[in-house]
């Protein structure tokens, strides 16, 4: 027993390191991602798709990250002909659905960025996202020059 707990215990982070999905609750979340930006860049976005297999409704209430002093919930509106974003008080994941966060769509905005160390290709950091009912959840988002889906549009 104990040898297989162990067993466990080291074989996990590598499965989850290489899926790079998290779990929580009825929640999973896939491939956080970023896109590698400018060093000057002012902020970074962050990207995820997050799926609710429960019967209950949830909600992403807020992020933080240590890597930035704020973090906010966005979303892209039209607004007079302009795709403009705007900061959300929270992102409803309904139950049986699943919630994309991406360019042009919903995203994670960090703020007052303090450490770029890890803002390079290949690197990862970490996301905190508070949900209402799942609770907290540390994702590690890799940062990449292009989207996972090549196809998706990604000015910001
Ligand atoms: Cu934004």
């Amino acid at each position: 027993m104990l040898k297989t707990l162990l067993l466990l215990a080291v074989l996990l982070p590598a499965c989850f390191a290489d899926a790079h999905d998290y779990a929580k609750g009825n929640l999973a979340i896939a491939h956080p991602w970023s896109k590698e930006l400018p060093p000057n860049a002012p902020t970074v976005a962050a990207y995820f798709v997050i799926q609710n297999s429960g019967s209950d409704d949830d909600r992403l209430m807020g992020a933080d990250s240590p890597i930035a002093g704020a973090a906010q919930l966005h979303e892209h509106v039209s607004k007079d002909g302009l795709m403009k974003m705007q900061q959300v008080q929270t992102v409803s994941v309904p139950a049986g659905g699943t919630v994309t966060f991406a360019p042009m769509a919903y995203h994670v905005m960090l703020l007052d960025v303090k450490d770029r160390s890890r803002l390079t290709e290949g690197l990862t950091f970490p996301l905190n996202l508070h949900f209402e009912k799942a609770g907290d959840v540390t994702v590690q988002v890799m940062v990449q020059k292009q989207p996972p889906d090549a196809s998706t549009s990604h000015t910001h």
